[in-house]
C-alpha cells in the first residue's frame, strides 16, 4: 500500500515545491517537516537546493540530505554590503569541531575540496557541488564571519533498507 501511494506523495511535493518557491522557502520546509513524514519517503532529499541569507541568518538551520551523492547548493547572501560563507564541519558541534568536510567539486575556497565557501559580500550567490558525506549523522555549519548567530546542521541521513 506504501509504494502505491509514493507517486501521490511525489506529485504533492513537487506542488508545494512549486508553490513555496514563489512565497518563501522557509515556511515550505518547516511543512515539509512537520508532519505527514509517513508519506512523504522523499523528505530526505526534499531540500530545495538554496540556502538563503537575510539579516544575518540562514534561512534553513538544518538541511537533510541523503548519504554519497553528489548535490549543488547555491548560497544566496542577500545582505547587502555584508560578508558571509559557509563551512560544514566533520563532527559534533560547530565550537568543537573536527576539522572541515570534504568532498567539494566545484565552488568552494581556492578551488579545494574543503567544503568551505569563500567569504562574499552581498548581494550574491554563489554554488557549490559535492559529494555528500557517506557516514551518516550530523555535521555542523557556520559562517566564518558570525559564528554565533549563523549555525546549522547538515544531516546525512541512512540510506534507506531494501
Ligand atoms: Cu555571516
Amino acid at each position: 500500500m506504501k509504494r502505491a501511494r509514493l507517486p501521490v506523495a511525489l506529485a504533492s511535493l513537487a506542488a508545494v515545491l512549486a508553490v513555496t518557491a514563489g512565497l518563501g522557502l522557509a515556511g515550505g520546509w518547516a511543512w515539509l517537516t512537520g508532519g505527514e513524514q509517513e508519506d512523504l519517503a522523499v523528505a530526505p532529499s526534499a531540500f530545495p537546493g538554496t540556502l538563503t541569507i537575510r539579516g544575518e541568518r540562514y534561512d534553513h538551520d538544518r538541511i537533510t540530505l541523503p548519504a554519497g551523492i553528489v548535490t549543488t547548493i547555491t548560497l544566496d547572501n542577500q545582505d547587502a554590503g555584508v560578508a558571509h560563507n559557509i563551512v560544514f564541519f566533520d563532527f559534533g558541534s560547530a565550537v568543537e569541531h573536527g576539522g572541515v568536510v570534504g568532498g567539494c567539486l566545484s565552488g568552494c575556497a581556492g578551488g579545494g575540496r574543503e567544503l568551505r565557501l569563500a567569504l562574499m559580500e552581498g548581494p550574491a550567490r554563489q554554488a557549490f557541488t559535492f559529494i555528500t558525506p557517506s557516514q551518516p549523522g550530523e555535521y555542523s555549519f557556520w559562517c566564518d564571519v558570525h559564528p554565533d548567530t549563523m549555525v546549522g546542521v547538515l544531516v546525512i541521513a541512512a540510506s534507506p533498507g531494501p
